[in-house]
């Protein structure tokens, strides 16, 4: 027997314990945050404002460990309108939520998960940074590290990779609730393991998630499957006005759009979808007006640009592959602006 079969012999059954792939966050980082939660009594979460299935699957999932540990639990994000989008309303865990207002103001341990900045945290960037320990937990390669703790892995398809690793350094085991919100995070982000990001360490989780007896069908239609009637109206309307532009292909949607059949801004996520399969088109743009009439644009590369590099330019973050910011522009002057950085990339 050689001595490398000996050592796999000896480690515990992959799905019992921690993931056995290498970990770029230093060790010390995540004892630090292990002493941090155990000397709590009440931990704060936070994940970025409209969250997707990645930040408040995260999130999500640390909290019930948290709670399971016999911490107080506050959970949150910072949208002045506060509401779970509805495809994400089929998450477990969701009494744990408070809305921002009775948010500590202060909180002597804060976790935020999924957010590269403290303006992702919205209304709850202030307690962000009146925070005493602050552990951020993101996987944005634009994450700089905001908090007095940095998890941060810009190599990991999702920040639920890094809240999967969370839930078992604090002793949590996996069972269904907790397998549910991770693996939104996870096809969240790697589009049902569509994306590049989709390494084979993304299937090995999934396979430990899966292995819990959660519904991915179900999960699947909750996430992109269903939609009021209206959303096929305003897509009709987005799509009616598309427009190739060289290798840009892009359209928008504004709020009067979604006012003719009730629809709330949240509903128009999956617009990019449709929009960036366009085959002549490298990048995809859609601009999307909120409630508050701001620009909520919407970026996909196919690889060969940097959308990220080009929405940071704008006043925005994300991925290589999927990035957006926030333009109080007309759509004329906001596309010309886009161009213009979008010649530089
Ligand atoms: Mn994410």
């Amino acid at each position: 027997m050689t001595p490398d079969v000996r050592d796999r012999a000896d480690r515990p059954p992959r799905a019992a314990g921690r993931p056995a792939e290498s970990c770029p966050i230093p060790e010390p980082a995540w004892d630090r945050a292990l002493r941090l939660i155990g000397e709590a009594d009440e931990v704060a979460l936070a994940c970025h404002v409209t969250p997707d299935g990645d930040a408040l699957g995260s999130m999500l999932a640390v909290a019930f460990v948290l709670r399971s540990m016999g911490k107080r639990v506050v959970a949150s994000f910072g949208d002045r309108h506060f509401v779970v989008p509805r495809l994400l309303r089929f998450l477990p865990g969701q009494e744990m939520l408070v809305p921002p207002e009775s948010y500590p103001a202060e909180p002597r341990l804060m976790i935020v998960f999924d957010s590269s900045t403290f303006e992702r945290l919205g209304l709850l960037g202030a307690s962000a940074a009146m925070a005493r320990e602050l552990i951020v937990v993101d996987h944005h390669p634009s994450n700089e590290g905001f908090g007095t703790l940095s998890l941060i892995d810009a190599h990991a398809a999702a920040t639920a990779m890094l809240a999967e690793q969370l839930v078992y350094r604090l002793g949590g085991r996996l069972d269904r609730d907790i397998a549910t919100c991770l693996y939104a995070g996870l096809v969240t982000d790697t589009g049902s393991f569509r994306y590049a990001s989709t390494t084979p360490a993304v299937h090995q989780m999934a396979a430990r998630l899966v292995a819990t007896g959660l519904r991915t069908d179900e999960i699947a239609r909750e996430l992109w499957d269903r939609s009021p009637f209206g959303y096929l109206k305003v897509l009709a309307g987005a799509l009616d006005r598309v427009t190739l532009e060289g290798r840009m292909v892009w359209t928008y949607v504004t709020r009067v759009d979604r006012a003719a059949y009730g629809l709330p801004y949240a509903e128009l996520e999956g617009i990019i979808d449709i929009v960036r399969r366009t085959d002549e088109a490298e990048v995809a743009v859609v601009l999307k007006e909120d409630d508050q009439g701001d620009w909520q644009v919407s970026t996909r590369s196919k690889g060969a640009v940097d959308v990220a590099a080009v929405c940071a330019a704008l006043g925005g973050g994300g991925h290589h592959y999927a990035a957006g910011y926030t333009s109080r522009d007309s759509v004329e002057e906001t596309m010309a602006k886009f161009r213009r950085e979008l010649g530089k990339a």
